[in-house]
């Protein structure tokens, strides 16, 4: 029986995704080349490093760890440009309401997301108490698809993996919440988020049956 819920950050509760690519887009710009948003979906949930290697080879680069490092900042730089002027607003439709019924029932939701900027994310949303608790990419050392985020998650509510269900957006996620032993409900595409338990398009009128198995 499920008895808690992890969620992920961008293009679950909020879609930051736009700002990522926004970001990259600039980057690739400057360094000569084009960066689509066809392109920018291989870089959903993966790390920041990772993403920028993706990005990279996506352009036919191979640059050093020095100059890789200060590329990195100068995207985030970029994107916090976006994140700094996030409000309220930007949390995705009937989260909000989702969380509340969780709330009401005492079932606890954690937040397990790739980012170093999901604590400055969720104090503009608002949100910086709504979580029981909160991993993010400053506490795992393994990126999804390795469970790490989400065992985190589990164990910090005092829960076993098979107790969890895990809302993701992102295929690296699903696998992540599945190599942890955990169900996982996708958010988005049925058709891309194939390897999901079970997929919704969104919070709207979602109550807690989606949580039985
Ligand atoms: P940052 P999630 C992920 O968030 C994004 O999907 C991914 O595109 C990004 O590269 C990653 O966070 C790292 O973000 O640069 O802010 O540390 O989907 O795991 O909530
Ligand atoms: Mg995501």
């Amino acid at each position: 029986m499920i008895r808690a819920c992890i969620f992920d950050l961008d293009g679950v509760v909020v879609n930051t995704a736009r700002y990522h690519f926004l970001a990259w887009n600039r980057l690739a710009k400057e360094l000569g080349f084009f960066f689509s948003e066809t392109d920018n979906e291989l870089l959903k949930g993966v790390s920041r490093m990772r993403s920028l290697d993706i990005l990279l080879e996506t352009g036919g680069l191979d640059l050093p760890v020095d100059q890789k490092e200060i590329l990195a900042a100068r995207k985030n730089e970029w994107y916090l440009e976006f994140i700094r002027k996030m409000s309220p607003d930007e949390i995705l439709p009937g989260v909000t309401h989702f969380l509340e019924l969780l709330r009401a029932e005492g079932i606890p939701a954690a937040m397990g997301t790739a980012s170093k900027n999901a604590g400055l994310i969720l104090k503009q949303i608002g949100m910086e108490h709504v979580f029981d608790c909160l991993i993010d990419g400053y506490q795992v050392t393994h990126a999804k698809p390795d469970p790490e985020v989400f065992l985190k998650a589990a164990s910090s509510m005092g829960m076993a993996p098979e107790q969890c269900v895990v809302f993701e957006d992102a295929l690296a996620g699903i696998e992540a919440a599945h190599r942890g032993g955990m169900k996982c409900i996708g958010v988005g595409d049925p058709g891309v988020l194939k390897t999901a338990d079970k997929v919704i398009p969104g919070f709207i009128e979602i109550n807690l049956n989606i949580l039985l198995f």
